[in-house]
């Protein structure tokens, strides 16, 4: 199972529309095991966003992600990290798909609803920054066995 850190931006929340993406996503049967109302602050966006430092965009991009709160959450299902970025789309909701969260919530380019990591190895440096111990919460939940295959002792 994979844990992918997931972040509402200010545009999704200020827009009411939180509710709606999480459901897509506990529709498609991923599991929340953390989420967190939060305002970033400029050192954890720096931190967050530090491959993009030399971008052009890169301080409009902190500018943004710290106007207003942000949901954070962490998801789990088995390949995770992959399904809920297919399910965000594009980069930019100017031409990402009919379908997907930004191709069906968002026009901006800029203000793209979502960020999702985009790796196991962003997944976990990203769950750290965002989610303390215990924040993140291994819970059974009864639905697996109609989620998943589970007859062959692993999640099919
Ligand atoms: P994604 O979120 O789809 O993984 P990245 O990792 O290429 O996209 O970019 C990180 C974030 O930087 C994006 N979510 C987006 O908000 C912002 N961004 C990327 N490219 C641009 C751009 N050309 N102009 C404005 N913002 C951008």
């Amino acid at each position: 199972m994979e844990t992918t850190l997931i972040i509402l931006k200010p545009d999704a929340v200020q827009r009411g529309l939180m509710g709606r993406i999480i459901s897509r996503f506990e529709d498609k049967g991923l599991q929340v095991v953390g989420a967190k109302l939060m305002q970033i602050s400029q050192d954890l966006a720096a931190r967050h966003y530090e491959a993009h430092r030399e971008k052009p965009f890169y301080a409009g991009l902190v500018k943004f992600m710290t106007s207003s709160p942000v949901l954070v959450l962490a998801l789990r299902g088995k390949g995770a990290i992959a399904i809920s970025r297919k399910m965000m789309g594009a980069t930019f909701g100017s031409n990402a798909e009919p379908g997907t969260i930004r191709g069906d919530f968002g026009v901006s380019n800029s203000f793209n609803l979502i960020h999702g990591s985009d790796s196991p190895e962003a997944a976990q440096r990203e769950l750290e920054l965002f989610f303390g111990d215990g924040e993140v919460l291994n819970w059974d939940r009864s639905l697996d066995q109609w989620v998943y295959d589970l007859s062959g002792g692993q999640p099919e």
